[in-house]
Protein backbone atom coordinates (compact mmCIF):
# COMPACT_ATOMS: atom_id res chain seq x y z
CA UNK A 1 0.00 0.00 0.00
CA UNK A 2 0.87 3.58 -0.97
CA UNK A 3 1.15 5.89 1.96
CA UNK A 4 -0.98 9.28 1.89
CA UNK A 5 1.58 11.08 -0.30
CA UNK A 6 3.03 14.39 0.44
CA UNK A 7 5.72 15.74 -1.99
CA UNK A 8 8.19 18.47 -0.70
CA UNK A 9 10.67 20.35 -2.96
CA UNK A 10 13.85 21.39 -1.41
CA UNK A 11 15.58 24.09 -1.78
CA UNK A 12 18.91 21.37 -2.15
CA UNK A 13 21.63 23.53 -0.05
CA UNK A 14 22.44 22.07 3.11
CA UNK A 15 22.52 25.70 4.59
CA UNK A 16 18.44 25.83 3.42
CA UNK A 17 17.35 21.94 3.29
CA UNK A 18 14.97 22.94 6.18
CA UNK A 19 13.16 25.56 4.25
CA UNK A 20 11.06 22.75 2.43
CA UNK A 21 8.24 24.09 0.36
CA UNK A 22 5.05 22.05 0.35
CA UNK A 23 4.38 21.48 -3.28
CA UNK A 24 1.39 23.17 -4.97
CA UNK A 25 -0.07 19.08 -5.82
CA UNK A 26 -0.09 16.67 -3.83
CA UNK A 27 -1.26 14.80 -6.66
CA UNK A 28 1.11 11.86 -7.56
CA UNK A 29 2.41 12.16 -11.04
CA UNK A 30 0.59 10.18 -14.00
CA UNK A 31 3.00 7.26 -15.14
CA UNK A 32 5.65 8.17 -17.77
CA UNK A 33 4.40 5.93 -20.17
CA UNK A 34 0.40 7.11 -20.30
CA UNK A 35 1.48 10.81 -20.05
CA UNK A 36 3.51 10.47 -23.54
CA UNK A 37 2.68 7.16 -24.97
CA UNK A 38 5.39 5.12 -24.62
CA UNK A 39 5.64 1.06 -25.32
CA UNK A 40 7.32 -1.24 -23.27
CA UNK A 41 10.17 -3.17 -25.12
CA UNK A 42 10.12 -6.74 -24.76
CA UNK A 43 12.60 -6.78 -21.39
CA UNK A 44 12.46 -9.76 -18.94
CA UNK A 45 9.98 -9.38 -15.93
CA UNK A 46 10.86 -9.61 -12.70
CA UNK A 47 10.23 -12.86 -10.65
CA UNK A 48 10.16 -13.73 -7.18
CA UNK A 49 13.35 -15.47 -8.25
CA UNK A 50 15.55 -12.93 -9.03
CA UNK A 51 14.62 -11.08 -6.12
CA UNK A 52 15.77 -14.08 -4.03
CA UNK A 53 19.34 -13.53 -6.20
CA UNK A 54 19.60 -10.17 -5.64
CA UNK A 55 19.07 -10.75 -1.38
CA UNK A 56 21.69 -13.36 -2.11
CA UNK A 57 24.52 -10.81 -3.20
CA UNK A 58 22.97 -7.42 -0.99
CA UNK A 59 21.14 -9.06 2.06
CA UNK A 60 17.59 -8.19 2.79
CA UNK A 61 17.87 -4.56 3.79
CA UNK A 62 19.35 -3.24 0.30
CA UNK A 63 16.57 -4.89 -1.69
CA UNK A 64 13.92 -2.77 -1.39
CA UNK A 65 10.51 -3.74 -2.92
CA UNK A 66 7.72 -2.02 -0.52
CA UNK A 67 5.64 -0.15 -2.63
CA UNK A 68 5.97 2.93 -0.60
CA UNK A 69 9.61 2.55 -0.27
CA UNK A 70 10.25 1.89 -4.02
CA UNK A 71 7.50 5.30 -5.00
CA UNK A 72 10.55 8.21 -4.71
CA UNK A 73 12.54 6.07 -6.74
CA UNK A 74 10.11 5.99 -9.34
CA UNK A 75 9.27 9.95 -9.00
CA UNK A 76 11.97 12.62 -10.52
CA UNK A 77 12.39 15.88 -8.67
CA UNK A 78 9.93 17.90 -10.59
CA UNK A 79 7.41 15.68 -10.13
CA UNK A 80 7.29 15.32 -13.79
CA UNK A 81 7.95 11.80 -14.94
CA UNK A 82 6.85 8.17 -13.13
CA UNK A 83 8.01 4.81 -13.32
CA UNK A 84 6.95 1.91 -12.22
CA UNK A 85 9.65 0.00 -10.75
CA UNK A 86 8.87 -3.12 -8.32
CA UNK A 87 12.49 -3.00 -6.90
CA UNK A 88 15.61 -0.50 -5.52
CA UNK A 89 18.99 -1.96 -5.44
CA UNK A 90 21.64 -1.09 -3.17
CA UNK A 91 25.02 -1.92 -4.26
CA UNK A 92 28.09 -1.03 -1.69
CA UNK A 93 30.93 -2.28 -4.33
CA UNK A 94 31.58 -2.69 -7.94
CA UNK A 95 31.66 -6.49 -7.28
CA UNK A 96 28.00 -6.38 -6.30
CA UNK A 97 27.39 -3.69 -9.09
CA UNK A 98 29.29 -6.23 -11.77
CA UNK A 99 27.35 -9.70 -10.33
CA UNK A 100 23.81 -7.19 -10.69
CA UNK A 101 24.81 -6.01 -14.29
CA UNK A 102 25.87 -9.73 -15.46
CA UNK A 103 22.71 -11.36 -13.91
CA UNK A 104 20.17 -8.43 -15.44
CA UNK A 105 21.93 -9.11 -18.71
CA UNK A 106 21.59 -12.82 -19.15
CA UNK A 107 17.73 -12.41 -18.46
CA UNK A 108 17.13 -9.45 -20.28
CA UNK A 109 16.08 -7.33 -17.63
CA UNK A 110 16.42 -3.36 -17.80
CA UNK A 111 18.17 -1.45 -15.67
CA UNK A 112 18.02 2.91 -14.66
CA UNK A 113 20.70 3.53 -13.16
CA UNK A 114 20.01 6.45 -10.30
CA UNK A 115 21.95 8.61 -8.35
CA UNK A 116 20.51 11.34 -5.70
CA UNK A 117 17.84 11.72 -8.14
CA UNK A 118 17.82 15.53 -9.16
CA UNK A 119 18.21 15.48 -12.78
CA UNK A 120 15.93 17.49 -14.43
CA UNK A 121 15.00 15.65 -18.10
CA UNK A 122 13.75 12.25 -16.22
CA UNK A 123 16.79 10.34 -17.16
CA UNK A 124 17.12 9.37 -13.38
CA UNK A 125 13.79 7.37 -13.07
CA UNK A 126 12.71 4.36 -14.77
CA UNK A 127 9.96 4.40 -17.60
CA UNK A 128 7.99 0.84 -17.13
CA UNK A 129 9.48 -1.95 -14.70
CA UNK A 130 13.05 -0.82 -14.75
CA UNK A 131 14.91 -2.27 -11.53
CA UNK A 132 16.77 0.83 -10.25
CA UNK A 133 20.51 0.82 -9.39
CA UNK A 134 21.00 3.50 -6.86
CA UNK A 135 24.36 4.73 -5.56
CA UNK A 136 23.06 5.82 -2.20
CA UNK A 137 25.35 3.57 -0.72
CA UNK A 138 28.38 3.36 -2.72
CA UNK A 139 29.80 6.99 -0.64
CA UNK A 140 33.46 6.19 0.58
CA UNK A 141 36.05 8.65 -0.34
CA UNK A 142 39.01 6.43 -1.22
CA UNK A 143 41.97 9.11 -1.85
CA UNK A 144 43.25 12.79 -2.12
CA UNK A 145 46.39 13.54 -2.90
CA UNK A 146 46.49 17.15 -1.66
CA UNK A 147 50.00 18.24 -3.30
CA UNK A 148 48.34 17.45 -7.00
CA UNK A 149 44.28 17.50 -5.83
CA UNK A 150 43.67 14.42 -7.73
CA UNK A 151 40.32 12.83 -5.59
CA UNK A 152 39.29 9.50 -6.08
CA UNK A 153 35.74 8.72 -4.78
CA UNK A 154 33.06 6.11 -5.02
CA UNK A 155 30.33 7.28 -7.46
CA UNK A 156 27.60 7.77 -4.68
CA UNK A 157 29.56 10.53 -2.73
CA UNK A 158 27.27 13.55 -2.46
CA UNK A 159 28.79 16.88 -4.00
CA UNK A 160 28.72 18.74 -1.16
CA UNK A 161 30.23 16.18 1.47
CA UNK A 162 33.30 15.80 -1.71
CA UNK A 163 33.40 19.63 -1.07
CA UNK A 164 33.39 19.64 2.44
CA UNK A 165 35.95 17.67 2.53
CA UNK A 166 38.30 18.89 0.55
CA UNK A 167 38.02 22.41 1.52
CA UNK A 168 38.96 21.48 4.93
CA UNK A 169 42.54 20.45 2.65
CA UNK A 170 42.60 23.70 1.08
CA UNK A 171 41.31 22.53 -2.37
CA UNK A 172 37.59 22.77 -4.17
CA UNK A 173 35.72 20.22 -6.21
CA UNK A 174 35.51 22.20 -9.69
CA UNK A 175 32.22 22.00 -10.03
CA UNK A 176 28.70 23.39 -7.99
CA UNK A 177 25.26 23.42 -8.79
CA UNK A 178 22.13 24.14 -6.69
CA UNK A 179 21.26 20.20 -6.16
CA UNK A 180 25.08 19.82 -4.44
CA UNK A 181 23.29 18.61 -1.28
CA UNK A 182 21.52 15.71 -3.26
CA UNK A 183 23.64 14.97 -6.45
CA UNK A 184 26.21 12.37 -6.50
CA UNK A 185 29.29 12.88 -8.31
CA UNK A 186 28.69 9.86 -10.60
CA UNK A 187 25.48 11.48 -11.63
CA UNK A 188 27.40 14.49 -11.91
CA UNK A 189 29.41 12.58 -14.18
CA UNK A 190 26.68 10.74 -16.06
CA UNK A 191 25.73 13.90 -16.72
CA UNK A 192 28.28 15.70 -18.07
CA UNK A 193 26.71 18.53 -15.14
CA UNK A 194 28.17 22.21 -15.76
CA UNK A 195 26.71 24.64 -13.07
CA UNK A 196 27.61 27.69 -11.59
CA UNK A 197 31.56 27.91 -11.64
CA UNK A 198 31.95 26.31 -15.47
CA UNK A 199 33.64 29.28 -16.97
CA UNK A 200 36.17 29.30 -14.51
CA UNK A 201 37.18 25.77 -13.83
CA UNK A 202 35.61 23.85 -17.21
CA UNK A 203 33.65 21.19 -17.88
CA UNK A 204 34.29 17.73 -16.33
CA UNK A 205 36.02 16.65 -20.30
CA UNK A 206 39.01 17.96 -18.48
CA UNK A 207 38.63 17.30 -14.99
CA UNK A 208 37.67 13.72 -14.75
CA UNK A 209 41.48 12.42 -14.56
CA UNK A 210 39.84 9.09 -15.04
CA UNK A 211 37.07 6.73 -13.77
CA UNK A 212 35.66 3.04 -13.43
CA UNK A 213 32.73 1.73 -14.95
CA UNK A 214 30.77 -1.34 -15.38
CA UNK A 215 29.53 -2.30 -18.54
CA UNK A 216 26.14 -3.73 -19.41
CA UNK A 217 27.36 -7.65 -19.38
CA UNK A 218 28.99 -6.88 -16.02
CA UNK A 219 32.64 -6.29 -17.16
CA UNK A 220 34.48 -3.73 -14.72
CA UNK A 221 36.13 -1.36 -16.70
CA UNK A 222 39.33 0.25 -15.29
CA UNK A 223 40.14 3.48 -16.33
CA UNK A 224 40.90 5.07 -12.75
CA UNK A 225 44.38 6.87 -13.11
CA UNK A 226 44.80 10.00 -11.53
CA UNK A 227 47.53 11.16 -14.35
CA UNK A 228 46.77 14.65 -15.96
CA UNK A 229 48.46 13.47 -18.95
CA UNK A 230 47.94 10.02 -20.87
CA UNK A 231 47.67 9.30 -25.01
CA UNK A 232 47.48 5.63 -24.97
CA UNK A 233 44.94 5.15 -26.87
CA UNK A 234 41.10 6.22 -26.82
CA UNK A 235 40.19 8.15 -24.28
CA UNK A 236 37.59 5.91 -23.20
CA UNK A 237 36.33 8.03 -19.78
CA UNK A 238 34.95 10.28 -22.07
CA UNK A 239 32.56 7.81 -23.18
CA UNK A 240 30.88 7.73 -19.84
CA UNK A 241 31.20 11.25 -18.97
CA UNK A 242 27.71 12.80 -20.01
CA UNK A 243 25.83 9.40 -21.24
CA UNK A 244 23.41 9.41 -18.50
CA UNK A 245 23.96 5.60 -17.66
CA UNK A 246 22.92 4.43 -21.45
CA UNK A 247 26.49 2.92 -21.91
CA UNK A 248 27.62 1.70 -18.49
CA UNK A 249 27.06 2.52 -14.79
CA UNK A 250 30.14 4.74 -12.95
CA UNK A 251 31.26 3.45 -9.63
CA UNK A 252 34.24 5.45 -8.91
CA UNK A 253 35.60 8.81 -10.28
CA UNK A 254 38.90 10.43 -9.88
CA UNK A 255 38.35 13.88 -10.56
CA UNK A 256 40.97 17.29 -10.24
CA UNK A 257 40.16 19.71 -7.26
CA UNK A 258 41.35 23.20 -7.88
CA UNK A 259 43.52 25.06 -5.07
CA UNK A 260 41.69 26.97 -2.21
CA UNK A 261 41.02 30.47 -3.61
CA UNK A 262 42.17 32.60 -1.00
CA UNK A 263 39.74 35.17 -1.19
CA UNK A 264 36.32 35.38 -3.05
CA UNK A 265 34.35 38.13 -3.62
CA UNK A 266 31.00 38.69 -5.33
CA UNK A 267 28.79 41.53 -6.88
CA UNK A 268 24.99 41.39 -7.66
CA UNK A 269 23.99 43.89 -9.84
CA UNK A 270 20.63 45.83 -11.14
CA UNK A 271 20.68 46.22 -15.03
CA UNK A 272 17.97 47.50 -16.84
CA UNK A 273 18.59 45.58 -20.34
CA UNK A 274 19.57 42.71 -21.84
CA UNK A 275 22.32 44.47 -23.80
CA UNK A 276 23.64 45.59 -21.13
CA UNK A 277 24.44 42.15 -19.51
CA UNK A 278 26.10 41.48 -22.84
CA UNK A 279 27.85 44.57 -22.46
CA UNK A 280 29.09 44.07 -18.75
CA UNK A 281 29.97 40.52 -19.79
CA UNK A 282 32.54 42.07 -21.99
CA UNK A 283 33.50 44.35 -19.39
CA UNK A 284 33.42 41.84 -17.13
CA UNK A 285 36.32 39.57 -19.13
CA UNK A 286 38.91 42.15 -19.55
CA UNK A 287 38.56 44.19 -16.36
CA UNK A 288 38.52 41.15 -13.91
CA UNK A 289 40.45 38.57 -16.10
CA UNK A 290 41.86 35.87 -14.50
CA UNK A 291 39.86 36.02 -11.29
CA UNK A 292 36.56 35.95 -12.75
CA UNK A 293 34.69 32.83 -11.92
CA UNK A 294 31.05 32.98 -12.35
CA UNK A 295 28.70 36.05 -14.47
CA UNK A 296 25.04 34.59 -14.17
CA UNK A 297 22.38 36.73 -14.81
CA UNK A 298 18.44 35.88 -13.96
CA UNK A 299 15.32 38.25 -15.41
CA UNK A 300 13.17 40.20 -12.92
CA UNK A 301 10.37 37.28 -12.65
CA UNK A 302 13.11 34.83 -11.91
CA UNK A 303 13.85 36.52 -8.99
CA UNK A 304 10.77 38.22 -7.47
CA UNK A 305 9.33 35.07 -8.02
CA UNK A 306 11.96 33.29 -6.36
CA UNK A 307 12.10 35.39 -3.00
CA UNK A 308 8.68 35.80 -2.91
CA UNK A 309 7.95 31.88 -2.99
CA UNK A 310 10.66 31.08 -0.91
CA UNK A 311 10.55 34.00 1.38
CA UNK A 312 13.66 35.30 1.09
CA UNK A 313 14.99 38.64 0.49
CA UNK A 314 16.72 40.43 -1.83
CA UNK A 315 19.62 42.57 -1.05
CA UNK A 316 19.11 45.61 -3.66
CA UNK A 317 15.76 46.63 -5.06
CA UNK A 318 13.80 45.29 -8.15
CA UNK A 319 15.36 45.65 -11.70
CA UNK A 320 14.41 44.29 -15.11
CA UNK A 321 17.72 42.27 -14.58
CA UNK A 322 20.10 40.99 -12.66
CA UNK A 323 23.69 39.56 -12.43
CA UNK A 324 25.74 38.25 -10.25
CA UNK A 325 30.08 38.22 -11.24
CA UNK A 326 31.80 36.35 -8.83
CA UNK A 327 35.98 36.22 -8.21
CA UNK A 328 38.28 33.66 -6.86
CA UNK A 329 41.65 35.06 -6.31
CA UNK A 330 44.41 35.27 -4.01
CA UNK A 331 44.66 38.58 -2.31
CA UNK A 332 41.20 39.62 -1.10
CA UNK A 333 41.86 43.67 -0.63
CA UNK A 334 42.91 43.26 -4.51
CA UNK A 335 40.26 41.35 -5.75
CA UNK A 336 37.14 43.19 -3.57
CA UNK A 337 38.76 46.54 -5.06
CA UNK A 338 38.47 44.92 -8.60
CA UNK A 339 35.10 44.75 -8.05
CA UNK A 340 34.06 47.56 -6.73
CA UNK A 341 35.94 49.63 -9.57
CA UNK A 342 34.04 47.34 -11.82
CA UNK A 343 30.81 48.71 -9.54
CA UNK A 344 31.52 52.06 -10.00
CA UNK A 345 32.77 52.64 -13.82
CA UNK A 346 29.44 50.00 -14.26
CA UNK A 347 27.79 52.72 -12.31
CA UNK A 348 29.33 55.82 -13.58
CA UNK A 349 28.65 54.35 -17.28
CA UNK A 350 24.88 53.25 -16.95
CA UNK A 351 25.42 49.59 -17.47
CA UNK A 352 24.92 48.93 -13.99
CA UNK A 353 21.74 50.78 -12.50
CA UNK A 354 22.52 49.66 -8.82
CA UNK A 355 24.65 46.83 -6.94
CA UNK A 356 26.23 45.25 -3.95
CA UNK A 357 30.16 43.88 -3.72
CA UNK A 358 30.73 41.33 -0.38
CA UNK A 359 33.53 39.02 0.54
CA UNK A 360 30.98 38.38 3.71
CA UNK A 361 30.64 34.96 3.90
CA UNK A 362 27.16 35.45 4.81
CA UNK A 363 26.01 37.90 2.38
CA UNK A 364 27.52 35.77 -0.44
CA UNK A 365 25.79 32.80 0.93
CA UNK A 366 22.49 34.77 0.74
CA UNK A 367 22.93 35.98 -2.78
CA UNK A 368 24.06 32.68 -4.25
CA UNK A 369 21.11 31.04 -2.23
CA UNK A 370 18.63 33.27 -4.49
CA UNK A 371 20.28 32.46 -7.48
CA UNK A 372 20.24 28.48 -7.10
CA UNK A 373 17.01 28.40 -5.89
CA UNK A 374 15.17 29.42 -9.01
CA UNK A 375 15.09 25.86 -10.58
CA UNK A 376 12.86 25.35 -7.84
CA UNK A 377 10.97 27.94 -6.64
CA UNK A 378 8.54 27.83 -9.62
CA UNK A 379 7.67 24.25 -8.37
CA UNK A 380 5.16 26.09 -5.70
CA UNK A 381 3.05 27.94 -8.37
CA UNK A 382 2.21 25.02 -10.38
CA UNK A 383 3.93 22.68 -12.92
CA UNK A 384 7.44 24.07 -14.47
CA UNK A 385 8.15 22.99 -18.10
CA UNK A 386 12.08 23.65 -18.04
CA UNK A 387 14.26 24.11 -20.79
CA UNK A 388 18.03 24.52 -21.16
CA UNK A 389 19.62 25.64 -24.15
CA UNK A 390 23.00 27.00 -25.43
CA UNK A 391 22.33 29.97 -28.30
CA UNK A 392 24.61 32.56 -29.44
CA UNK A 393 25.20 35.33 -26.37
CA UNK A 394 23.79 37.98 -29.00
CA UNK A 395 20.56 36.09 -29.12
CA UNK A 396 20.53 34.51 -25.72
CA UNK A 397 16.90 36.48 -24.22
CA UNK A 398 15.47 36.13 -27.81
CA UNK A 399 13.88 32.87 -26.71
CA UNK A 400 12.20 33.97 -24.10
CA UNK A 401 10.53 37.52 -25.45
CA UNK A 402 9.48 35.30 -28.18
CA UNK A 403 7.50 32.48 -25.63
CA UNK A 404 6.14 35.11 -23.84
CA UNK A 405 4.84 36.68 -27.11
CA UNK A 406 3.56 33.19 -28.33
CA UNK A 407 1.89 32.33 -24.66
CA UNK A 408 0.21 35.45 -24.57
CA UNK A 409 -3.20 34.29 -23.92
CA UNK A 410 -2.53 31.73 -21.80
CA UNK A 411 -1.87 31.95 -18.01
CA UNK A 412 2.22 31.37 -18.34
CA UNK A 413 4.90 32.73 -16.40
CA UNK A 414 8.45 32.65 -18.63
CA UNK A 415 10.85 33.27 -16.96
CA UNK A 416 14.65 32.90 -18.39
CA UNK A 417 18.39 33.07 -16.46
CA UNK A 418 21.17 30.83 -16.31
CA UNK A 419 25.20 30.83 -17.30
CA UNK A 420 25.76 33.60 -19.61
CA UNK A 421 29.37 32.79 -19.41
CA UNK A 422 28.97 29.94 -20.84
CA UNK A 423 25.99 30.99 -23.84
CA UNK A 424 23.52 28.28 -21.56
CA UNK A 425 20.13 30.16 -20.47
CA UNK A 426 17.48 28.18 -18.50
CA UNK A 427 13.46 28.89 -19.70
CA UNK A 428 11.25 27.98 -17.15
CA UNK A 429 7.38 28.38 -18.38
CA UNK A 430 5.61 28.01 -15.27
CA UNK A 431 1.72 27.05 -15.22
CA UNK A 432 -1.08 26.42 -13.28
CA UNK A 433 -0.84 22.78 -14.01
CA UNK A 434 0.29 20.45 -16.56
CA UNK A 435 -1.62 20.18 -20.06
CA UNK A 436 -1.05 18.06 -23.29
CA UNK A 437 -1.61 21.73 -25.32
CA UNK A 438 0.59 23.75 -23.29
CA UNK A 439 2.87 21.03 -23.96
CA UNK A 440 2.41 21.01 -27.66
CA UNK A 441 2.53 24.80 -27.84
CA UNK A 442 6.27 24.60 -26.40
CA UNK A 443 7.36 21.24 -28.14
CA UNK A 444 8.68 21.45 -30.68
CA UNK A 445 8.73 25.20 -31.36
CA UNK A 446 11.25 25.78 -28.50
CA UNK A 447 13.53 23.45 -30.30
CA UNK A 448 13.19 24.66 -33.83
CA UNK A 449 13.92 28.34 -32.88
CA UNK A 450 17.00 26.80 -31.46
CA UNK A 451 18.11 24.46 -34.32
CA UNK A 452 17.43 27.78 -36.28
CA UNK A 453 20.49 29.71 -34.25
CA UNK A 454 22.80 26.43 -34.49
CA UNK A 455 22.09 26.08 -30.47
CA UNK A 456 22.04 23.39 -28.30
CA UNK A 457 18.33 21.95 -27.31
CA UNK A 458 20.25 20.70 -24.27
CA UNK A 459 23.26 22.53 -22.31
CA UNK A 460 24.11 20.59 -19.65
CA UNK A 461 20.70 19.18 -18.08
CA UNK A 462 21.47 16.28 -20.57
CA UNK A 463 18.80 14.33 -23.13
CA UNK A 464 17.35 11.88 -20.34
CA UNK A 465 13.61 10.66 -21.31
CA UNK A 466 12.12 13.59 -22.24
CA UNK A 467 14.45 14.67 -24.98
CA UNK A 468 15.73 12.21 -27.38
CA UNK A 469 12.79 12.72 -30.55
CA UNK A 470 14.04 16.20 -30.17
CA UNK A 471 17.57 15.09 -30.09
CA UNK A 472 18.07 15.42 -34.23
CA UNK A 473 17.55 19.27 -33.72
CA UNK A 474 21.19 19.20 -32.21
CA UNK A 475 22.71 16.40 -33.98
CA UNK A 476 22.79 14.84 -37.79
CA UNK A 477 22.19 11.80 -38.66
CA UNK A 478 25.50 10.29 -39.05
CA UNK A 479 26.21 11.65 -35.45
CA UNK A 480 23.46 9.60 -33.97
CA UNK A 481 24.16 6.79 -36.70
CA UNK A 482 27.47 6.12 -34.28
CA UNK A 483 25.80 6.71 -30.95
CA UNK A 484 24.07 4.37 -31.76
CA UNK A 485 26.55 1.95 -33.26
CA UNK A 486 28.33 2.69 -29.64
CA UNK A 487 24.91 1.44 -27.55
CA UNK A 488 25.12 -1.52 -29.19
CA UNK A 489 28.03 -2.71 -29.20
CA UNK A 490 28.52 -1.78 -25.65
CA UNK A 491 24.81 -2.98 -24.09
CA UNK A 492 23.74 -5.02 -27.20
CA UNK A 493 20.67 -6.28 -25.12
CA UNK A 494 19.72 -2.44 -24.82
CA UNK A 495 19.32 -2.91 -21.01
CA UNK A 496 20.60 0.02 -19.70
CA UNK A 497 18.69 3.00 -18.97
CA UNK A 498 16.45 2.30 -22.04
CA UNK A 499 13.73 4.97 -23.49
CA UNK A 500 16.55 7.24 -23.18
CA UNK A 501 19.16 9.47 -24.61
CA UNK A 502 18.57 8.18 -27.91
CA UNK A 503 15.38 7.77 -30.29
CA UNK A 504 14.35 4.72 -31.32
P1 LIG B 1 20.51 11.51 -11.18
O1 LIG B 1 19.51 12.57 -11.32
O2 LIG B 1 20.24 10.43 -10.23
O3 LIG B 1 20.78 10.86 -12.61
C1 LIG B 1 21.01 11.65 -13.75
C2 LIG B 1 21.39 10.73 -14.92
O4 LIG B 1 22.64 10.09 -14.67
C3 LIG B 1 20.39 9.61 -15.15
O5 LIG B 1 20.33 9.34 -16.52
C4 LIG B 1 21.00 8.42 -14.41
O6 LIG B 1 20.62 7.19 -14.99
C5 LIG B 1 22.49 8.67 -14.60
N1 LIG B 1 23.32 8.22 -13.48
C6 LIG B 1 23.31 8.64 -12.19
N2 LIG B 1 24.29 8.04 -11.50
C7 LIG B 1 24.92 7.22 -12.35
C8 LIG B 1 26.02 6.33 -12.24
N3 LIG B 1 26.71 6.18 -11.10
N4 LIG B 1 26.40 5.64 -13.34
C9 LIG B 1 25.75 5.78 -14.52
N5 LIG B 1 24.70 6.61 -14.69
C10 LIG B 1 24.31 7.33 -13.61
N6 LIG B 1 22.72 20.46 -13.75
C11 LIG B 1 23.74 21.17 -14.30
O7 LIG B 1 24.39 20.67 -15.21
N7 LIG B 1 24.05 22.42 -13.86
C12 LIG B 1 23.38 23.03 -12.86
O8 LIG B 1 23.68 24.17 -12.51
C13 LIG B 1 22.33 22.29 -12.24
N8 LIG B 1 21.65 22.82 -11.20
C14 LIG B 1 20.62 22.13 -10.65
C15 LIG B 1 19.93 22.70 -9.58
C16 LIG B 1 18.87 22.03 -8.99
C17 LIG B 1 18.15 22.66 -7.84
C18 LIG B 1 18.50 20.75 -9.49
C19 LIG B 1 17.37 19.99 -8.87
C20 LIG B 1 19.18 20.18 -10.54
C21 LIG B 1 20.25 20.86 -11.13
N9 LIG B 1 20.97 20.30 -12.19
C22 LIG B 1 22.01 21.00 -12.74
C23 LIG B 1 20.61 18.99 -12.72
C24 LIG B 1 21.22 17.81 -11.90
O9 LIG B 1 21.45 18.16 -10.61
C25 LIG B 1 22.50 17.33 -12.51
O10 LIG B 1 22.23 16.77 -13.75
C26 LIG B 1 23.26 16.31 -11.66
O11 LIG B 1 24.52 16.09 -12.25
C27 LIG B 1 22.53 14.98 -11.50
O12 LIG B 1 23.17 14.21 -10.51
P2 LIG B 1 22.37 13.07 -9.71
O13 LIG B 1 23.33 12.35 -8.85
O14 LIG B 1 21.20 13.64 -9.03
O15 LIG B 1 21.94 12.13 -10.90
C1 LIG C 1 20.54 26.09 -12.67
O1 LIG C 1 21.43 26.63 -13.33
C2 LIG C 1 20.17 24.68 -12.97
O2 LIG C 1 19.99 26.66 -11.72
C3 LIG C 1 18.68 24.40 -13.00
O3 LIG C 1 20.80 24.20 -14.10
C4 LIG C 1 17.99 25.09 -14.12
O4 LIG C 1 15.75 25.09 -13.33
C5 LIG C 1 16.49 24.83 -14.25
O5 LIG C 1 16.06 24.42 -15.31
ZN1 LIG D 1 22.20 25.57 -14.93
Amino acid sequence: MIRPLSLFIFNLNKQNVKTQVKFASTVLPQFSSEKYGVKRKSFGVLQPRDIDYFKSILGEDRVVTDESDVLPFNIDWIKNCRGQSKVVLKPKTTEEVSKILSYCNGKRLAVCPQGGNTGLVGGSVPVFDEIVLNFNLMNKIISLDEISGALVCESGCVLENLDDYVRERNLIMPLDLGAKGSCHIGGNVSTNAGGLRLLRYGNLHGSVLGLEAVKADGTVLDCLRTLKKDNTGYHLKHLFIGSEGTLGVVTKVAIHCPALPKAVSLGFFGVENFENILNLYKRAKTSLGEILSAFEMADNGSVSSTVKNLKLSNPISDYPFYVLVETHGSDETHDSEKLSRFLSEGMESGVIVDGTVTSEPAKMKTIWNIRESIAGAGLVEGYSFKYDVSIPLRNYYDLVELLRDRLKDHQAKVYGYGHVGDGNIHINVIVPEYTKNMYSMLEPYIFEEVAKLKGSISAEHGVGFRKPQFIHYSKDESALQLMKDLKKSMDPNGILNPYKVLPD
